[in-house]
C-alpha cells in the first residue's frame, strides 16, 4: 500500500495514543483518556486518518470491528521516559506482525544524535526493507536528541530531522515544529517528495495549538500525527473538530 492510501485529499490528521509506554500514564488527565477504545472512538467521529498504537493496546483492542472503521498505524519501537539523554529505541515488534494486527502502516522513531544512532540507522533500514516488501508505508519519527543537543525544535535541527527522513527512506517525515511557518516550509522542502507531518508536543493553549496547525499547513505540510494537544484538551471532539478545518479547509 502506498501511503497516498491513507490520505483524504493529500492531507491526513492522525491521532497518535503511544503515549503510555512513551511517558506514562501521567499523560493521561482523566479516566477516558486513558481508555484506548476512548481514543479510537474519538479518532473516528472526528475524521481521523488513522490512530497510532504500539502493539499491546492494538492487540487487545484494534478489533475486526475497528479495522472496518479505522487505519491503525503501529508503532514499532518504543522507550520510556527514563531513556532520554542517549536514547535508543529498540524494535518491540516486526513489520509482519503489523500486518497480523491488521495495521496499515508502521512508525519507528529515530534519535540522530544519540550516541545509539549507529544501532537505529540500522534497524531503521532493515525494517523499511521488511516494509516495502510487505507494501506498508513505513512514517519516521524523527527526533534528534543528545546531550550535544541543546534545542530539539530549533529549524536547523527540525529541517535536519525532515532531511533525514528523505535520506534513510522513509514515506513520511513526523517532525517537531520549528518555530515558525518559515523555517518550517524549508523542512517540508529538504523533505520533498517525504510527505511531513507535525508532531504536536506538550499541551499548549487552544489558541496557540491551532495557530501553529495553520502555520504547518500553509508552510507544504500533508497533516498532523499529534496526541496530548488534542486528548488533553478540554473538550477532545471539539478541537478534533477545529483542527479538521483547519487541515481539511472544510466542515466536516
Ligand atoms: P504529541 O502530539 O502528544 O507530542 O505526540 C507525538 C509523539 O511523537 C508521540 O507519538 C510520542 O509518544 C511522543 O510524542 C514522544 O514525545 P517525546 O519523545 O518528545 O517526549
Amino acid at each position: 500500500m502506498d501511503i497516498n492510501f491513507l490520505l483524504k485529499d493529500n492531507k491526513a490528521i492522525f491521532l497518535a495514543y503511544d503515549h503510555g509506554l512513551e511517558h506514562g500514564p501521567s499523560d493521561f488527565l482523566t479516566k477516558e483518556t486513558a481508555n484506548p477504545e476512548y481514543i479510537l472512538n474519538l479518532a473516528y467521529e472526528a475524521g481521523f486518518q488513522g490512530v497510532i498504537f504500539q502493539k499491546g493496546v492494538a492487540e487487545k483492542f484494534y478489533t475486526p470491528e475497528w479495522k472496518s472503521k479505522i487505519p491503525l498505524i503501529l508503532k514499532l519501537n518504543g522507550k520510556t521516559k527514563w531513556q532520554n539523554d542517549e536514547p535508543y529505541s529498540p524494535a518491540v515488534c516486526s513489520p509482519e506482525y503489523a500486518k497480523e494486527l491488521g495495521a496499515s502502516a508502521v512508525g519507528y522513531t529515530l534519535y540522530p544524535g544519540s550516541n545509539r544512532e549507529a544501532e537505529m540507522f540500522k534497524e531503521f533500514g532493515q525494517i523499511a526493507q521488511k516494509a516495502r516488501e510487505l507494501e506498508m508505508p513505513i512514517i519516521a519519527w524523527v527526533y534528534p536528541r543528545s546531550k550535544k543537543i541543546t534545542n530539539e525544535e530549533s529549524p536547523e535541527v527540525v529541517q535536519y530531522a525532515a532531511r533525514i527522513a528523505l535520506e534513510l527512506g522513509a514515506d513520511m517525515a513526523k517532525i517537531k515544529y520549528s518555530g515558525s511557518k518559515e523555517s518550517f516550509q524549508r523542512a517540508v522542502e529538504v523533505a520533498n517528495p517525504v510527505k511531513v507531518v507535525l508532531s504536536g508536543g506538550s499541551k499548549v493553549s487552544e489558541e496557540d495549538f491551532l495557530q501553529i496547525v495553520k502555520d504547518v499547513m500553509e508552510a507544504g505540510a500533508t497533516g498532523l500525527a499529534v496526541g496530548r494537544n488534542v486528548w488533553q484538551a478540554d473538550n477532545p471532539f471539539e478541537i478534533s473538530k477545529k483542527i479538521y478545518n483547519i487541515v481539511f479547509g472544510s466542515k466536516q
